[in-house]
């Protein structure tokens, strides 16, 4: 990384850390932020985790960073029996900059925060074992437990109407008005167009039925992507992180998002769209998972709700997408240029798997309930 390494440690510089650290490396898989991993030369003394946050897509860093203390906080909170050091391994520290601030802010206008690294622990973007499914489902039906004594108003709205189908209906909508550099005509983004443009009316409809007018606000994830849980040696998840977008919302989202992640046998990108196929039994086992440790405080209709969150989500995937590539990706970063486009068509090919074993998905949520 050259001259990079010695700017990310420069900027770490102005942090509240211990040790002098000398190495720094690129860490995650991430689609928004930047994370590097920096270490001290002898790897001794804890090491850390800088992330340039996003400004182009979180405008407001303070208030993000409130919304992260808050709910750290909280969580500390309950898992404060255990002791500071276990404390430490199960949840995240953020670390202030040296004048008392949470998050640095560059020359060149770019926020930057620090955390604990949590050593010995690792993330995945593939689910293979039914057994880390159940686990991903207990540590996120945890995690909304953990919060749910937590006032939802007390937290920051940093991305408006983030999971809002409406919404994101009406960005695409604006996409192909606008169509700066004439993707909109491809033949592929009008079969896409062709094939949301008949569902929006029964996803809209079933959005506001039995989502959105039958559960109640709570604070939830929101990015309940499977590689946002941080495993240990033995692959037992040890905490929940990225907690950008933990704000008010339903439950059916994150169970919709994490389920998106989880069943598909493919990559997120996958430009092979025979690879996206469901992965059934890891569906059971992440609901049972979850179920187990959200089942005590959710009401009968979010227990309903989940089924229709695992359709609202890779719909809603496949728009954002989409929106991204017609609008020449200034949302997601990308590696190549169609990027944008083979990430919609394989979340749409995810959802059309979905709808051809809607019957049998919906009995399994049914029998996790009761078992
Ligand atoms: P992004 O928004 O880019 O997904 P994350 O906060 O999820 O950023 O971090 C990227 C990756 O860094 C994670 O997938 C995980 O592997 C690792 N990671 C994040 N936070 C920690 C932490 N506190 N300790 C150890 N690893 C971490
Ligand atoms: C983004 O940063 P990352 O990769 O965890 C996005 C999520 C999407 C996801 C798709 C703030 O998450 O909403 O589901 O990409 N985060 C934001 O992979 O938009
Ligand atoms: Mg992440």
């Amino acid at each position: 990384m050259g001259n990079n390494t010695d700017r990310i440690l420069n900027i770490a510089e102005h942090f509240q850390i211990a040790g002098k650290m000398e190495r720094a490396h690129r860490f995650g898989s991430g689609h928004i932020n930047d994370t590097y991993r920096l270490d001290t030369s002898e790897m001794v003394g804890p090491s850390y985790l800088l992330q340039r946050i996003n400004h182009f897509i979180f405008p407001d860093v303070q208030k993000l960073m409130e919304n992260m203390v808050l709910v750290c906080e909280h969580l500390q909170g309950k898992l404060a029996h255990l002791g500071q050091e276990e404390v430490q391994k199960k949840s995240l520290t953020i670390i202030p900059t040296k004048d008392g601030k949470l998050y640095y802010e560059d020359e060149g206008g770019n926020s930057w925060r620090m955390l604990q690294l949590i050593k010995d622990t690792h993330s995945v973007d593939t689910v293979k074992l039914s057994e880390q499914a159940y686990a991903g489902g207990a540590a996120f039906g945890e995690f909304q437990r953990q919060l749910s004594d937590l006032d939802a108003r007390k937290l920051h709205i940093v991305l408006p109407r983030f999971h809002d189908i409406d919404y994101r209906l009406e960005n695409l909508n604006k996409a192909l008005l606008a169509h700066p550099v004439g993707r909109a005509t491809e033949p592929d983004v009008q079969r896409l167009l062709k094939e949301i443009g008949s569902r929006e009316s029964v996803m809209r409809q079933e959005f506001q039925e039995y989502i959105v007018e039958s559960s109640p606000l709570r604070i939830i994830h929101n990015d309940t992507k499977f590689n946002n849980i941080l495993l240990d040696k033995n692959d037992e998840p040890q905490c929940v992180i990225d907690l950008d977008t933990v704000m008010p919302g339903f439950v059916a989202f994150d169970f919709g998002d994490a389920i998106r992640t989880i069943i598909n046998r493919g990559q997120e990108d996958d430009p092979d769209l025979n690879h996206v196929t469901l992965n059934i039994p890891l569906f059971e086992a992440y609901a049972q998972g979850y179920l187990q440790e959200a089942g005590s405080f959710l009401t009968d209709a979010e227990i309903d709700s989940l089924f229709y969150g695992v359709y609202q989500l890779p719909f809603m995937q496949t728009l954002r997408f989409l929106t991204d590539y017609i609008e020449n990706d200034p949302y997601y970063k990308i590696q190549y240029p169609t990027h944008n486009l083979i990430r919609a068509k394989a979340q749409f090919k995810l959802l059309t798997e979905l709808e051809l074993n809607r019957t049998e998905l919906h009995s399994i949520l049914l029998r996790s309930v009761i078992s």
